[in-house]
């Protein structure tokens, strides 16, 4: 383990044996209703709640052909081995596939398309570049939990993106339903940088993709948030999505049910917000976290 150096920032974390809740210092929605497809309304909601449903962004043919290229893909023996292939802790199976613009030209489309790309430069007002994609299966009866974190802690401590100028978009392949591991946000929570406890150890992203331990917030925090702003439980049909803030806190249940949930991951950052380095002092992560 390095000796880390952290960088003095508005959104310190990792840094201080006690956690913090800090207040977010810049704008959550960043362009105006001139800018794109969404109205004052869905601009509102995201600015309140972090968070935004879009409907119906492809069909079921297109939906059918995704499922069947991450599929491809997870069984690619040419990327038997490869670290962007994760896999669950414990059965093997592959968990995530990550750079899907990268190893595959009809994910790279699909990410390109303006009902995608439109939105999304209207909520950060400027043009977006792709800073991670990945496609996370949540295997029916096994598909394992993600604990409560924010993106944009990590993405700030580990990959030094300065601003929380970025948006993810999650795309269902499957149907995602209040009981097979759909994704929990707490609204509002986005107006709040929790600081978390504790250090990074350099080069520890192969756990961590799996098992989260660092950049992970406090329960007090937790508590507070949540009395706050509840949490919502984003149920989704295949082919529909949500578009959420990168300083979003949000996790997601186990699956026990039969349902697997496959969901696509898509992360755009504002161009006006290039990464540097990393807050915590760590090494950079590999491109296909964090694409510089
Ligand atoms: O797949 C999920 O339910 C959540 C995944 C997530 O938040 C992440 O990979 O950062
Ligand atoms: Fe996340």
């Amino acid at each position: 383990m390095s000796v880390l150096t952290p960088r003095p920032s508005a959104y310190p974390s990792r840094v201080s044996a006690e956690p913090a809740r800090l207040p977010r210092t810049d704008p959550v929605v960043w362009g105006t209703v001139d800018d794109g497809p969404l109205d004052e309304a869905a601009l509102a909601r995201f600015a309140t709640s972090g968070y935004l449903t879009l409907d119906q962004l492809i069909d079921r043919d297109e939906v059918a052909a995704l499922l069947r290229e991450v599929d491809r893909l997870a069984a690619d023996p040419a990327l038997a081995g490869d670290e962007r292939l994760i896999l669950e802790p414990g059965s093997g199976e592959v968990r995530s596939v990550f750079e899907l613009h990268v190893l595959s030209e009809r994910f790279a489309e699909l990410f390109a398309h303006p009902a995608v790309q439109a939105p999304v430069r209207q909520l950060l007002g400027s043009d977006v570049t792709i800073f991670q994609s990945r496609v996370n299966r949540k295997p029916g009866f096994r598909g394992r939990e993600f604990s409560w974190h924010s993106d944009f802690e990590t993405w700030h401590t580990e990959d030094g993106m300065p601003r929380p100028r970025a948006v993810s978009l999650s795309l269902a392949l499957t149907e995602n339903r209040s009981d097979n591991g759909s994704l929990m946000i707490i609204p509002g929570s986005q107006r709040t940088f929790v600081s978390c406890v504790g250090e990074t150890p350099d080069d520890h992203y192969r756990e961590s993709l799996r098992n989260q331990q660092y950049g992970v917030p406090d329960e007090e925090s937790l508590v507070a948030l949540v009395e706050a702003g509840g949490i919502e439980t984003v149920t989704l049909t295949p082919g529909s999505g949500v578009l959420f803030d990168c300083n979003c806190m949000h996790g997601s249940n186990g699956n026990i049910t039969p349902f697997g949930r496959c969901n696509v991951f898509v992360v755009f950052n504002s161009v006006d917000n290039p990464l540097e380095e990393p807050f915590g002092g760590t090494t950079p992560r590999p491109r296909f976290l964090a694409a510089r």
